[in-house]
Parts: C-alpha cells; structure tokens; sequence
C-alpha cells in the first residue's frame, strides 16, 4: 500500500526562496502553494525587475511537472484575508506550513508613511490570521516562520537564539533576547515574533522562527533542472541583497555600491543552505507548545569583506571590480561587536557551503548570459532612512 505524503502548504511559494523551496520539498512532501502575486505588482512598482524574466507561477509548476514528475497544487490568494486562511487550512489540514508571504524588503519599508504601513500590516496581520486558523480548526500543524537576523540589530553582546539568560539583582530569568531592529520591514518580524512566543504555549501551537541572515546565490539543484524553473533573482537597490546585488555590479563593471565605511558586520546564508535548514526544522518538529528559534546564517562577513571576496573572485573572470563606498542611506552602526550564535541547526547536522569562488563563478555564469538585460537605473539607492 502506498503510504499518504504529508502535507505542506507554502505561504508565498512564487518567491526568491518560497518557489525553489516548492521544487525541493515536492520530492517527500504532498506541497501546496498560495500566493497573492503582489510581490510582482511591488517590484514593477519600484522598478526592481528580476534579472531574468519568471514565467507566471501555473507555467512554472507545469514545467516543473514535466521535468520532476512532481505535482504543486497552487492557489492564489492574499493571507491578509482571514476568510481564505480558514478555508484554506480547514480543507487541507496540512501536517506543516512555511510562511515565506511577507514583504521582505527593508528599503522598501522605509519609502514613506504608506510603505511602512503596508509592510506592517502585510506582515502581521497574515501571522495573525494564520496562527488564529491553526487554533481555531484545532489542527497539529508545525509552523515554520521565516523571522530574520536583523531582530537583533547589533547589540555589543553575543547574540544567542531567541532568549537570553538574566541575572539581575540576585534573580535569574531566561527571557526574550532584547530587539533593536533597524527597519520597519524588520520591525514587522520582531512583532510577528512576540505574537507567536505569545500564542504557541496558550494555544498549543508547535512554532519554529527562523531567524535568517542575508540571502544570497541564484541556483539550485532543482532550478537549473530546465529553462523556466529559475528563481526571482533581484539586483535593484529595493528588493536585491547585498551579495547578489555586488556580484551583478562586478559582472557590469559597475563600482560596488558599499553603504558607508562597509565595516557593518552581517550573517549570511546561501540559497540552498536557506532550504536545507527548513528540511532539517521540518523532520525535527518543536513540542506542542513550544516556540523555538533558530538562527538561520552560515557565515559572518563585513560589508567591505564580501566586497573584496567579490573582487578576488571576479579577477579570475577578468572583472574589473571597484569598489566605491556611498555615503550610507540606511541608519545603523558600522564598527560594532557582531558574533550570533546558529548552534541549534549545526547540532541538527547542518552542512554549510561557503561563500567561495565556486560559488560566486555560478553566480557570475548566470549573470554573464542575462547582462544586458540589467536595469542600471535601479542599481543606486534612493531611498533613505532619516529625514
Ligand atoms: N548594503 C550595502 N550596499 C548595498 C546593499 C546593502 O552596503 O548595495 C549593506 C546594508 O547597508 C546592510 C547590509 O548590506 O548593512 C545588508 O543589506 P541587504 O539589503 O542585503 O539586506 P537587508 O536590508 O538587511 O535585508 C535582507 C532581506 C531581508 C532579510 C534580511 C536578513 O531583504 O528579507 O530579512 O536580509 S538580515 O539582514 O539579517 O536582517
């Protein structure tokens, strides 16, 4: 008899990582997606195309079901509706869920009044009807929530996983590590933290916050299986990460756009490493009320460091990388202490790749080929965090 695949439903699964995620956990898991495709309409809005055109969501799973024998049930819809959550999670019932549906852009959180506001309630009201549903239609579900290292801001301690063990005034506690994030996007990530450390002990709910440091890379195994199955890889100054955003610049022989000094410290994690670590929190779900978080990163570099890999990388495709520092438009520290820890998932066997020159070649390839299509009007900051 053939044993039923458990169920996974996919927050945003046309996303920088949500679809490559969608690919992977096809192969052991029965996966459904949902989206609201604004993501789209956000980057059309801020003219941050992606490098290479993306097929619309229902080709890319044909060809993916073409390719893999794999099939994605996808639904499109905005988590903000608590209508279609309910529905939503009352017919599938699904053992897990990954919730990648938020706006993930820092910049883009800073542009004015309505940005914020959008990000804001984009961001925790779609936690909130989520955590709701799994309490109100009484399902086990383990939820998988993608927070991120920048709850942390960069406080002059070690910063552990989540909490922090007081002593203070002969008393000890272990208490919610304190949070200085440095955006409004990231501000929405610190409250959909204190919402689920509220619900999950009340309400029973299994929760695992991953807190993730900067993404970077364009490949995995699954998105180079075919034409069309690559991911949304951004290099604008709204939705780009940094890494990805140099290594397109270097490819351009554009000047490395480094915010201020560069000697800003921030963690790292490349694309498939990002899925790995989701599959290791997957197979070792947390307890029925427990809020667990991970620290979600593999490498920690400066700005100016990753610059300089970069440029050592690129010299062996004859890239003239330079490197020019702009005065910074973000507001945060730039020589500071910086060592996160993110021994929860090595202790689950996580196997990191490093920022290499293999990597960065692969990255390159890709660009090289998709060159001159870049948009160079979108590669310079323009929005700004103080007045
Ligand atoms: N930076 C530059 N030059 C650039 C772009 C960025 O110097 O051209 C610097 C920024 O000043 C910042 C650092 O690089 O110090 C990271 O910036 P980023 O744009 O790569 O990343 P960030 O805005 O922090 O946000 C990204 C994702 C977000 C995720 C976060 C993880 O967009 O979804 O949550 O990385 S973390 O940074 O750990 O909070």
């Amino acid at each position: 008899m053939k044993l039923a695949m458990r169920k996974l439903l996919i927050l945003g699964g046309d996303g920088y990582i949500g679809w490559p995620a969608s690919m992977f956990f096809s192969s052991t898991w029965d996966v459904t997606i949902i989206d609201s495709l604004i993501k789209r309409e956000w980057e059309s809005m801020t003219n941050g195309r992606p490098l290479i055109p993306v097929p619309n969501i229902h080709e890319r799973v044909h060809i993916w079901e073409k390719v893999s024998g794999r099939h994605i049930d996808v639904r499109i819809g905005d988590i903000k509706d608590a209508a279609l959550v309910y529905g939503l999670l009352g017919q599938l019932r699904p053992d897990a869920v990954i919730h990648f549906a938020e706006q993930p852009s820092a910049p883009y959180s800073m542009a004015s009044r309505d940005h914020a506001v959008e990000t804001q309630m984009n961001n925790v009201i779609g936690t909130l009807n989520l955590i709701f549903a799994i309490r109100d239609i009484g399902i086990d579900t383990h939820l998988i929530k993608i927070g991120t290292m920048g709850e942390y801001g960069t406080p002059n301690i070690d910063i552990e996983e989540g909490f922090l063990e007081i002593a203070y005034k002969g008393r000890k506690d272990v208490l919610p590590f304190p949070k200085q994030p440095g955006s409004f996007y990231h501000l929405s990530k610190v409250f959909d933290s204190q919402n689920l450390l509220f619900a999950a002990p009340i309400w029973g709910l299994r929760v695992t916050d991953l807190n993730q440091g900067v993404v970077y890379g364009i490949e995995t195994k699954d998105t180079e299986c075919a034409e069309g199955l690559h991911t949304s890889f951004h290099y604008d100054s709204v939705f780009g990460t940094v890494i990805n955003r140099f290594c397109v610049q270097a490819v351009l022989g554009f000047p490395l756009t480094i915010y201020g000094s560069g000697s800003q410290k921030r963690s790292f994690i490349n694309l498939s490493d990002s899925l790995q670590c989701i599959h290791l929190s997957l197979e070792a779900p947390p307890k029925r009320g427990e809020y667990r978080v991970f620290n979600q990163f593999t490498e920690v570099f400066s700005i100016f460091e990753v610059a300089e890999i970069i440029e050592q990388a690129g010299a062996e495709f004859d890239l003239q990388v330079e490197i020019a520092p702009l005065e910074n438009p973000r507001a945060e520290k730039s020589d500071h202490h910086y060592n996160p820890s993110n021994k929860n998932l090595l202790n689950l066997g996580l196997c990191q790749k490093n920022l290499s020159d293999v990597i960065l070649r692969e990255i390159f390839r890709r660009i090289l080929k998709y060159k001159d299509m870049v948009n160079r009007e979108s590669l310079l900051p323009r929005i700004k965090w103080r007045r």
